[in-house]
């Protein structure tokens, strides 16, 4: 039985990446850092079974200790490293906890693995957001970098330790370069969900409207199930890389709102500019959606699109889920919810 870490095992990709690879026959391991609520996070939406089997270790990504002691003594044929302060807006204002856990955290692992586990297969959580402000579109692996963010930064420093441990050492260590990906278990502040949630409050009745920054930005959103497959698939290549996953398809904030609102057989038209703009029920003359600045950010990524040619050919990859089905499911489990 394959022996396997997930780190960050309680966020919105450590649920469907522990459910794979609990169900391929994985001997499942947790890296969590200890809360005062010891909350297992996304993992409550694991069945019983699950649960049981999964093995878990306390700790925190910075804490070099914990991380070559587990390391050392798991011996495991996978690690997963997910754990990150993943949140672009809070990167802004967070931007030393960023470096601290998204790079030093990263470093932990690649150099625990190095000096006490050279067999372990490692995969780090690369992202989109390493191409920032685009030089070229659509983006693949051979696309420059241009990070627009302290997370896209210290995202980036990460891509580059460990495409450096994998040169220097010959370890197998390989960068999913995700663009985002989405689903009933993303975190409420970023977007998708944001919406998800706004308009099954509305369309239940209620009356507080969606208050959002960027309607333009654009996003190649796919379903996060996928994707933690994805980086299952990257690991058992038959050598260490650098993969794109992702759709080949974007749309902007606004679509996703039109879209989530279509679900719930509502009609949204939009009136006004700039910070000025609402979105309104023309049947009611109820506003829905408004701007707010304070979800602005300092510098935006403006638009990404992905090229997964590679994923496709080496890999077999592909995604299952197009952006309609995304948008119903989240909304569908929203009104389920609330
Ligand atoms: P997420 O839901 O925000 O989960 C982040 C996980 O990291 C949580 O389990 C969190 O634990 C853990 N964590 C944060 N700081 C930690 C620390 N100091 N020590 C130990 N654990 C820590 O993120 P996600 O959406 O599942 O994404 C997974 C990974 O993929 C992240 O690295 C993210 O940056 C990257 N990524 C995500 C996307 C996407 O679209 N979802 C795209 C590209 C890359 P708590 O539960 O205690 O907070
Ligand atoms: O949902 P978001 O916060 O995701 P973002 O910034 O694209 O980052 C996510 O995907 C990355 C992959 O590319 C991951 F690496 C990262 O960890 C994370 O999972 O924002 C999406 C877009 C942005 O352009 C933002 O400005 O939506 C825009 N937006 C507009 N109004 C908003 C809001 N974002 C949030 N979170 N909240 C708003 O009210």
């Amino acid at each position: 039985m394959k022996k396997a870490l997930i780190t960050g095992i309680t966020g919105q990709d450590g649920f469907f990446l522990s459910r794979w690879l609990l169900g391929v026959g994985y001997d499942v391991h947790g890296f969590i850092r200890r809360n005062s609520a010891a909350s297992l996070g996304n993992l409550h939406a694991l069945n019983q079974d699950e649960l049981d089997r999964l093995t878990i270790h306390w700790g925190d990504v910075t804490d070099h200790t914990i991380v070559d002691t587990v390391v050392r003594e798991g011996q495991f044929d996978e690690v997963y490293h997910l754990a990150a302060q993943s949140f672009v807006s809070a990167s802004f204002t967070n931007p030393s906890l960023t470096y601290k856990t998204n790079i030093e955290g990263t470093l932990n692992f690649v150099n625990a693995i190095k000096e006490y586990s050279k067999h372990t297969r490692f995969y780090f959580a690369a992202t989109s957001e390493l191409y920032g402000k685009v030089q070229q579109t659509p983006q693949d692996e051979r696309t420059p970098f241009y990070p627009r963010s302290p997370y896209g930064v210290s995202k980036l420093a990460g891509f580059w330790t460990v495409k450096n441990y994998r040169e220097a050492y010959q370890l197998f260590m390989s960068n999913g370069i995700l663009f985002n990906h989405e689903s009933e278990h993303r975190g409420k502040e970023f977007v998708t969900r944001k919406i998800a949630q706004a308009v099954a409050h509305l369309a239940k009745g209620g009356t507080e409207p969606l208050l959002i920054g960027n309607l333009e930005a654009k996003r190649d959103w796919g379903f996060a199930g996928d994707y933690a497959k994805g980086m299952w698939m990257i690991l058992q290549h038959g050598f260490a890389d650098d993969f794109v996953l992702a759709t080949g398809e974007n749309h902007s904030v606004r679509e996703f709102v039109t879209e989530a609102f279509r679900v719930v057989q509502m009609e949204i038209v939009w009136q006004g500019e700039g910070t000025q703009e609402i979105g309104v029920n023309p049947k009611t003359g109820n506003t829905l959606v408004a701007i707010d600045p304070q979800y602005f950010r300092p510098a935006e990524v403006d638009t990404i699109l992905g090229n997964y040619t590679k994923a496709k050919t080496l890999l077999g990859w592909h995604p299952s889920v197009t952006f309609p089905e995304l948008v119903k499911r989240m909304v569908e489990a929203e009104m389920e919810r609330s």
